[in-house]
C-alpha cells in the first residue's frame, strides 16, 4: 500500500471528523496536491466517504461497516499490534495464511483477518463455524522473547484482551471459561487457538486465532452449535462494529503484552481471574490422558489449572475441555 495513502489516513485519524485543507495535507504528508486529490479520489472509490468542500478542505465521514486494512488501520491506538494488518474476502482458515507469513519473516503484531473462513479450525481438529460477513476471525503473528513452556500463557492473556475489548465496546462483561473459551450468560462467544513454531527451546513464532461471533443471528448457528453458542449481536439485540472490536482488541493485546514483558505473569494472572468463571467449582476436565473430576482450585504462577480430586490429591491440568 501507498505511504501518502497511509498518511492520508493517519491525518484524518488525527483530525478526528475535522476539515483539513488540501494545502496542509500537501504540506504534512509532502507531496503535491495533486496527489492528495488522486489519493483521496481513491479512497472514495473503496468505499470511505470523503467530504470536499470549498475553502475549508477535506473531511472523513463515517468509516464504513465493511472490514478492510484501511479501516483497521484508522482507528489503531497502538505501536506494533495490527500495525501490519491483511485482509481477505475469503481463506481456509487464517491460521494457515499466518503461519506462511511468519514464516516469511512477518513482524511481530501482524494481523490477518478474513470476512469468511472455509475450514476454521478449533483445538484437536474441530471445526470452527466462520460464516462470512458476520464474525471476527483473526490470527495475529506474536514474536515475544518468552520460554517455550510459558507460551500457554498467552492463551489467557489474549482471553482478557478479549474481554476487555467486548467489554469497551458492547458494555457486557463475558466470562473466561479455562483455558479458551469466552462465554457471556453460558454460551460461547469465542475461541482462542494458540498454535506456535519452535526451534530447540526458542519459540520461532506464535500464531494466536481469535473467533469472536460478533452479528449472527441464532438461525446463522449450524445445529450441532445453537445451543451453545451466542453472538454478540444476540447478546445486545444490535448490530455491533467489527472494526471497533478488532481494533480493542489490538489495544488490549499490545497493553497486556507489555505489562507482560515488564512485569511477569502475575499481573496477567490476577486479571484473568477477576473475569474466569470455573475457579470454586467442581469442575470435569476431559484430557487426551483421560477425565478427571475434582474442585478447581485456581491456576498456578505457569498458568496450568490445578484440580483437586476427591481424593485430595491436587494434579496439574495443561490443556483441557471443562464441563462445570
Ligand atoms: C476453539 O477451539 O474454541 C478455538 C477456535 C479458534 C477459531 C479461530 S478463528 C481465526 C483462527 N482461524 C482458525 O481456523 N481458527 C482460529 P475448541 O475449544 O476446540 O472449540 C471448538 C468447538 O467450539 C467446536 O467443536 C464447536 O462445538 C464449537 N464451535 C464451533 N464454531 C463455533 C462458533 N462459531 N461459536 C461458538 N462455538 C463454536
Amino acid at each position: 500500500k501507498s505511504n501518502v495513502r497511509q498518511a492520508l489516513l493517519d491525518a484524518f485519524k488525527h483530525a478526528d471528523g475535522e476539515y483539513i485543507s488540501g494545502e496542509k495535507l500537501a504540506q504534512t504528508i509532502g507531496c503535491s496536491r495533486t496527489a492528495i486529490w488522486k489519493h483521496i479520489e481513491e479512497l472514495k472509490k473503496d468505499g470511505f466517504q470523503v467530504e470536499a468542500v470549498r475553502k475549508k478542505g477535506y473531511r472523513l465521514v463515517t468509516p464504513s461497516n465493511k472490514l478492510s486494512e484501511d479501516e483497521i488501520y484508522l482507528g489503531l491506538q497502538t505501536e506494533t499490534i495490527g500495525r501490519s494488518v491483511y485482509f481477505y474476502e475469503s481463506v481456509s482458515s487464517t491460521q494457515k495464511i499466518a503461519k506462511e507469513y511468519a514464516m516469511n519473516g512477518a513482524n511481530h503484531g501482524t494481523l490477518i483477518v478474513a470476512d469468511e473462513q472455509t475450514e476454521g479450525r478449533g483445538r484437536m481438529v474441530r471445526k470452527w463455524h466462520s460464516p462470512k460477513g458476520t464474525g471476527i476471525w483473526a490470527s495475529f503473528i506474536l514474536r515475544p522473547d518468552i520460554q517455550l513452556q510459558h507460551a500457554p500463557q498467552l492463551t489467557l492473556l489474549t482471553a482478557v484482551a478479549v474481554v476487555l475489548a467486548i467489554k469497551d465496546v458492547t458494555n457486557i462483561i463475558p466470562e473466561i471459561k479455562w483455558p479458551n473459551d469466552i462465554l457471556i450468560n453460558g454460551r460461547k462467544v469465542c475461541g482462542i487457538l494458540t498454535e506456535l513454531q519452535a526451534e530447540e527451546d526458542r519459540i520461532q513464532s506464535v500464531i494466536i486465532g481469535i473467533g469472536i461471533n460478533v452479528n449472527q443471528s441464532t438461525e446463522n448457528f449450524s445445529d450441532d452449535i445453537q445451543m451453545i453458542a451466542t453472538s454478540l449481536k444476540i447478546e445486545l439485540e444490535q448490530t455491533v462494529n467489527r472494526t471497533e472490536i478488532i481494533q480493542k482488541l489490538c489495544y488490549y493485546l499490545e497493553q497486556l503484552l507489555n505489562l507482560y514483558i515488564s512485569e511477569g505473569f502475575p499481573p496477567i494472572k490476577r486479571l484473568w481471574e477477576t473475569y474466569a468463571i470455573s475457579i470454586g467449582k467442581q469442575i470435569t476436565a476431559r484430557t487426551l490422558k483421560g477425565t478427571f473430576e475434582g474442585l478447581a482450585l485456581g491456576i498456578n504462577d505457569e498458568g496450568v489449572l490445578l484440580l483437586k480430586q476427591a481424593n485430595g490429591e491436587i494434579i496439574e491440568i495443561l490443556s483441557a475441555d471443562i464441563e462445570i
